[in-house]
């Protein structure tokens, strides 16, 4: 009888890197390899470790932002503007400013009404003026009201502004046509009516500050250098409005084609490259910086903080601070300063239908 032939066991398949069930290792075996790789694996897990603690170093370095904030970059920017009618933006100069949060939007009615209602403050529009500051006007004229924008019923002259602006009294941020209006479906949009006190009064509760003219343009310009807009070098883009500001015949016609005859609920707009809304159009917005024409041409490199005191020919007695970024009266045909080197001035007792602020924190 033959011998039986010894079958051959199948041999069990090699296990791969890519088993799913992990087979226990037996006990290893010290090799001459192995302590190489222990130390390279020590190695690479303390460079993983000083990689991990450089990151955080580098995160911690610009913290978290506040809620409704963004962080814009400080830098160094020209600013100014280069179009002849706008002498009091020239000459252009380069400056550097530190970095920053500033309020994504405008200030809003349903901050403003949380303010207020924390504080019980009343803005210099609904309080009554001051015999002593109006000695020509008889007392039974003295009553708290606001600038609200009246388009007249037929065209006229761009060259005087009274013939659109009215005093209303009753006007101010809570009924911003007059006594019989009201905000209760304009919450989200800017509040109006706020002179420059206003605006600081707000700006110290929130534990702000009002932006200074420069970190203003800075920031309107969104990381983009010398453009015409905040958003590029084109008015429109793909046909799309930018900004809410005035189509039509000023001040007569408003066709409204950027879907906003007056002001607008924030953030209706594309954000520039900051993530910052409305710095173009919408409501011009108060700076901490007095105004002057002049300024430009001795103001420093660093940080500049404006002049010490104002002067505007046009009204000399009167002081004023700087406004930036235009409203939604705003239009090629007439006030083009919504463009980020441009400049606006107001006394800073008075507000009016379109003008508002925004916040700036610092690091
Ligand atoms: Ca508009
Ligand atoms: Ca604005």
């Amino acid at each position: 009888m033959a011998a039986r032939k010894p079958s051959r066991k199948k041999p069990e398949p090699a296990p791969t890197k890519s088993a799913q069930t992990p087979v226990p290792s037996p006990t290893p075996v010290p090799t001459a390899r192995s302590p190489w790789r222990r130390i390279a694996i020590v190695l690479a897990a303390v460079a993983l470790a000083g990689l991990a603690l450089l990151t955080a170093r580098q995160m911690s370095s610009t913290p978290p932002s506040p809620p409704g904030m963004v962080w814009v970059p400080g830098g160094e920017f020209v600013m100014g503007s280069v179009e002849a009618e706008y002498p009091d933006a020239q000459p252009r100069h380069r400056v550097v400013v530190n970095g920053f949060w500033m309020d994504k939007t405008e200030v809003t009615n349903a901050h403003f009404a949380e303010f207020v209602r924390a504080t019980g403050y009343v803005t210099v529009a609904e309080r009554p003026p001051d015999p002593k500051d109006f000695p020509q006007v008889p007392p039974e004229k003295l009553v708290p009201g606001s600038l609200v924008f009246t388009p007249p019923k037929e065209d006229v002259g761009l060259d005087n502004p009274y013939v659109w602006w009215r005093f209303v009294p009753g006007a101010n941020w809570r009924h911003p046509e007059g006594p019989d209006s009201s905000i209760a479906d304009r919450m989200d949009h800017p509040v109006v009516h706020v002179c420059w006190h206003d605006a600081v009064a707000y700006a110290a509760w929130a534990g702000k500050r009002l932006p200074t003219e420069a970190e203003w343009e800075f920031a309107s310009r969104g990381g983009l250098a010398e453009k015409i807009y905040c958003w590029g070098d084109e008015l429109l883009v793909n046909g799309r409005w930018m900004a809410n500001i005035w189509q039509g015949r000023f001040p007569r016609e408003n066709t409204a084609e950027d879907g906003f005859r007056g002001t607008a609920p924030v953030a209706s707009f594309p954000p520039n490259g900051y993530g910052l809304y409305d710095m173009a159009g919408n409501v011009w917005e108060w700076c901490a910086d007095w105004y002057r024409p002049d300024y430009y041409a001795v103001s420093p490199r660093n940080n500049p903080q404006g002049p010490h005191s104002s002067f505007d020919p046009l009204e000399p007695g009167v002081p004023k601070k700087v406004q930036r970024g235009g409203s939604f009266l705003c239009s090629e045909l007439y006030c083009v300063r919504y463009k980020p080197g441009t400049r606006g001035k107001g006394a800073i007792d008075t507000g009016s239908s379109h003008v508002g602020f925004r916040c700036v924190k610092d690091p």
